[in-house]
């Protein structure tokens, strides 16, 4: 592992993004989302990206320069067409308008177009949390999945994340894939030559297995069997054609072989509790803090707990951890 401050990883990242190219809003909005990455500690969504993000561009399947186009398309929806280029930048240009129409009509949606995808969605999440709102992201990824009780992939891993504000705490945020983990924990364990726990793929025969090469060859697993892919479906559906973009098995289809992030679309749903309650928001969002006290009373702990306890120790240090070999492939970028 070396170690590095955040400080000098942010301006490598910011240079090999625009020694390729990049436009400096893109170079902002996706810098700052590896960052939040890495900050607390999710190696498959942090830095590691970078590699996705350069080598999308290069095989002609990420434009890194186009302007996102926010629509007002009704009510309580804003569109933002990405035009190709990667989501962050979309995200943060609907932002505003997602948020002025959940305070307003007390639910709102943003549907992302024609983006492409690769980061982890509680980074969205937390913008949203951060303005006292209730929020849901999900999106399709390439079809990499097999659904419960066949062997074939169709689905991609497709996150769910949800968040709840919390008045004097971190937000109640959790962020999962629907296959048994991310395909980006496959890939770093090929990376690193370890096998993966059985339950996480097959191969390319249908077997189970343990090997991350034949897993990336083969089908991942949903977590919880029919319930995982259940959601999976769910997700397909609902940030798929609802919002009139890809499926899975489409992106894959337009990848061609190339190896890139996936592109498709997203669907966020935001909530207003004081829209839904008025007089009564504070009263009612406490028994929500009996419902977490009961959780961790009992010694379990909240998901995402782990990440702000690493996004503090990382505040506190200015430095953070990444494995030698990936700081070496990062520089090359610079070649
Ligand atoms: P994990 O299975 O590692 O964990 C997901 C969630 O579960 C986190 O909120 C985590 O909190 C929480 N959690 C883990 N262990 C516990 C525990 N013991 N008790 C309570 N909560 C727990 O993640 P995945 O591999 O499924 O997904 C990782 C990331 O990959 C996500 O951020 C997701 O958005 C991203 N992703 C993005 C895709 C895309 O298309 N853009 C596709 C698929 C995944 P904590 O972090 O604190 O451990
Ligand atoms: O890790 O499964 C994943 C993933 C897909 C797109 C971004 N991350």
């Amino acid at each position: 592992m070396s170690q590095i401050s955040l400080k000098e990883l942010t301006a490598l990242s910011q240079q090999v993004l625009r020694h390729h190219g990049f436009s400096e809003p893109h170079v902002e909005a996706l810098t700052a989302t590896l960052m939040a990455g890495q900050a607390d500690q999710c190696a498959s969504h942090g830095v590691y990206r970078l590699l996705g993000l350069v080598s999308s561009k290069q095989a002609g399947k990420a434009d890194p320069i186009s302007e996102p186009e926010v629509f007002d398309q009704a009510p309580a929806i804003v569109r933002v067409d990405a035009k190709g280029a990667f989501s962050p930048l979309a995200f943060r240009r609907g932002l505003p308008s997602l948020v002025d129409k959940a305070k307003h009509c007390g639910i709102a949606a943003m549907a992302i177009n024609h983006c492409v995808h690769f980061s982890a969605l509680w980074v969205e999440i937390e913008q949203l949390t951060a303005q006292g709102l209730v929020a849901i992201a999900c999106n399709p990824s390439h079809a990499w999945v097999a659904p419960s009780g066949g062997s074939r992939p169709v689905f991609g891993t497709n996150p769910l994340a949800f968040g709840w504000p919390r008045p004097n705490s971190d937000p109640f945020v959790f962020d999962f894939a629907t296959s048994a983990i991310a395909r980006g924990d496959i890939e770093l364990h090929r990376r690193n030559e370890q096998p993966i726990p059985e339950g996480w793929a097959i191969d390319a025969q249908g077997h189970p297995t343990t090997d991350p090469v034949e897993a990336l060859k083969g089908a991942m697993l949903t977590f919880g069997g029919h319930k995982g892919s259940a959601l999976a479906a769910m997700i397909e559906l609902i940030a798929g054609p609802l919002i009139g973009d890809m499926t899975s098995a489409e992106s894959m289809a337009w990848d061609d072989g190339a190896n890139a992030s996936p592109y498709h679309g997203e669907l966020i749903i935001v909530m207003d509790p004081a829209r839904f309650l008025g007089d009564t928001t504070a009263e009612h969002l406490v028994r929500a803090e009996t419902l977490f006290e009961s959780i961790q009373g009992q010694g379990a702990r909240l998901p995402s707990q782990r990440r702000f306890k690493a996004r503090r120790e990382t505040a506190a240090t200015g430095i953070v951890e990444v494995p030698t070999a990936l700081l070496n492939d990062i520089k090359a970028l610079l070649n």
